[in-house]
């Protein structure tokens, strides 16, 4: 089942019960502000990672320069170029394995995978997306992915976007969802390949990330 944090913030003496937990569909949840507290480790653990596997702009099978810059850490990266889409051990750009997913990356998955539901998430691939303003990203399915019984799970930094939620079909009829800073979608089971996208991210500023969107997205790939 899917638990409500408890309210934890009191302003003159009211505990604040906005809910914590939005549910996009079965087996698919926004979990509000779980990231707070860590949100500046991981813009620095980022840095690091960046420093190893700089962000790159991938083209699609078709030819087409994706707007989303990207990079990966963990045992396989994802990547798309003229072959398709695929997990890889090696760094396409670098020539290198991936850095290494962070212990911390590995235990906020795994602590929102638990809070929605999805007990003992072991992630082995973090595709690490940066949007800056126009970038955007078309509905699509996760299913490079060896094991369907592992969820999704979308940490997001920095400015807020609008979350694109459809179903098993394409035409399906998405839900827009807003996504802020310390937000975290999970999707499994049932959810566990429905359409997903990102709508083009309006300019703004964040204090944290500046002119952009990070988006990590957690994956058991192999
Ligand atoms: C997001 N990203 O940025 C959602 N999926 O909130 C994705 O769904 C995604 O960025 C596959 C590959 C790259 C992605
Ligand atoms: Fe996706």
């Amino acid at each position: 089942m899917i638990a409500h944090r408890p309210g934890v913030d009191l302003f003159d003496g009211l505990p604040d019960t906005r809910p914590r937990t939005e549910i996009l569909a079965e087996d698919a949840v926004v979990l509000r502000g779980l990231l707070n507290n860590e949100d500046k480790a991981v813009m620095q653990a980022l840095d690091k990672l960046l420093a190893a596997a700089p962000l790159r702009h991938m083209f699609t099978q078709g030819g087409h320069r994706m707007s989303v810059a990207m990079s990966n850490c963990g045992r396989v990266g994802w990547v798309t170029d003229r072959s398709g889409y695929r997990y890889d051990p090696i760094d396409p750009e670098t020539d290198r394995p991936w850095p290494a997913l962070p212990d911390a990356f590995h235990d906020i998955a795994r602590r929102a995978a638990a809070q929605a539901g999805f007990d003992n998430f072991a992630p082995d691939a973090c595709l690490i997306n940066v949007y800056e303003p126009g970038a955007r990203m078309s509905l699509h399915q996760d299913k490079n992915e060896h094991d369907f019984a592992a969820p999704i799970v979308s940490v997001s930094l920095g400015l807020p976007v609008v979350f694109l939620f459809g179903g098993m079909q394409r035409n399906d009829r998405p839900r827009r969802c807003r996504l802020e800073h310390g937000d975290i979608a999970v999707w499994g089971g049932q959810s566990r390949l429905a359409y997903h996208g990102v709508s083009p991210l309006a300019d703004g500023h964040h204090p944290i990330t500046g002119r952009r969107r990070i988006n990590l997205t957690f994956r058991k790939a192999l």
